[in-house]
């Protein structure tokens, strides 16, 4: 039933992403999700290109369906891990917090399929001029860095705007949510939050406890003045970033404030002073699962919300 044409460009059974948490999307996470029939990605984030060659080569030798990469174009290597994934033969590249137009041609020529995250109907169409194959429309209900639009807004609007298919990110935690976005036109789903708790996602179990304990209102977005917001679950540190806003402070206390704050969070496990980056389905999430009985109980929801809808109407 949900065979969609991202599953036949791909390769996958089920059209469902794993998000590319920074520091946390690992070769652990990413092979169960592929192995569930869903498509796995490693994060790059900031980390050093050598360390994403080798969680590239340890996922190629825990499952042998497709993968992703996903490139944080923010990053100061970025340039470098663009180059890798051709060197590493990697199947998928997503990217996230800007534009990838200048790497698109190289991926293309190494038959990688390029997948781009997009905030806007804008950057939807040009990606789709510059030659991706598919489009991540991210609302704002997202974790991590987010842009204006909420999925319900952004969704249909990509739909209508571009001819390659369109997998919706944000918001999404349950069979009801990829119904609806299924219903907005898209022809995937992108889900990170809900994959954090997975058993087999390495962050530290502090983070996993964050979200498991959450609430609907527990996420705000902060850094706006940075002009690359992010939206993380309230604690400590979250409240110095708005008192930095409300003061008008300098972007440099912003940094100094950041710095560090993601691992500090994922590694460390201390959620008070790191960053805690979720989105704003972790209300929902209240149990730890493998990724499989995760993207299965997802799906059979799903289906089950379709027929049941269908019957109502
Ligand atoms: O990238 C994400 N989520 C992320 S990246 C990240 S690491 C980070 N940490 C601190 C500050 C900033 C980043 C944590 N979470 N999601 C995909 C995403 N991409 N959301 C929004 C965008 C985006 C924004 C602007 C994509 C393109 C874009 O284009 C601007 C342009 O140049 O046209």
């Amino acid at each position: 039933m949900f065979q969609t044409k991202i599953c036949e460009i791909i390769g996958i059974k089920y059209p469902i992403f794993q998000g590319g948490m920074a520091w946390i999307a690992d070769s652990s996470l990413a092979a169960a999700v592929s192995n569930a029939g869903g498509l796995g990605i490693i994060a790059a984030a900031n980390a050093p290109v050598e360390y994403v060659r080798d969680e590239i080569r340890k996922t190629k030798e825990m499952t042998d369906k497709p993968f992703g990469v996903n490139i944080m174009l923010l990053s100061s290597n970025a340039d470098e891990v663009a180059k890798l994934v051709c060197e590493e033969g990697v199947k998928v590249v997503t990217t996230g917090a800007g534009n990838p137009g200048k790497y698109i041609n190289m991926w293309k020529e190494h038959g990688i399929i390029v997948i781009p995250v997009v905030p806007s109907v804008a950057l939807a169409i040009r990606m789709e001029r510059t030659g991706a194959d598919a489009v991540i429309a991210e609302g704002c209900e997202s974790g991590g860095h987010v842009g204006e639009l909420t999925t319900m807004a952004l969704v249909p609007q990509v739909v209508d705007a571009v001819n390659i298919p369109v997998i919706a990110a944000g918001g999404v935690g349950d069979g009801r949510g990829l119904a609806a976005v299924f219903m907005l036109g898209a022809e995937g789903v992108q889900v990170g939050t809900r994959f954090l708790v997975a058993k087999e996602c390495t962050v530290h179990q502090n983070y996993k406890q964050k979200i498991l304990d959450a609430k609907d209102i527990d996420t705000i977005v902060s850094g706006r003045p940075t002009g690359h917001p992010v939206r993380v679950l309230k604690n400590k540190l979250a409240r110095q970033f708005q008192l930095l806003e409300k003061e008008n402070a300098p972007l440099d206390r912003y940094e100094e404030l950041g710095r560090g704050a993601l691992p500090r969070a994922v590694k460390e496990g201390n959620v008070d002073m790191g960053s805690v980056m979720a989105g704003q389905i972790a209300g929902l999430i209240t149990k730890e699962q493998t990724a499989k009985e995760i993207v299965e109980e997802m799906f059979a929801e799903a289906e089950e919300n379709f027929r049941q809808v269908a019957a109502r109407v």
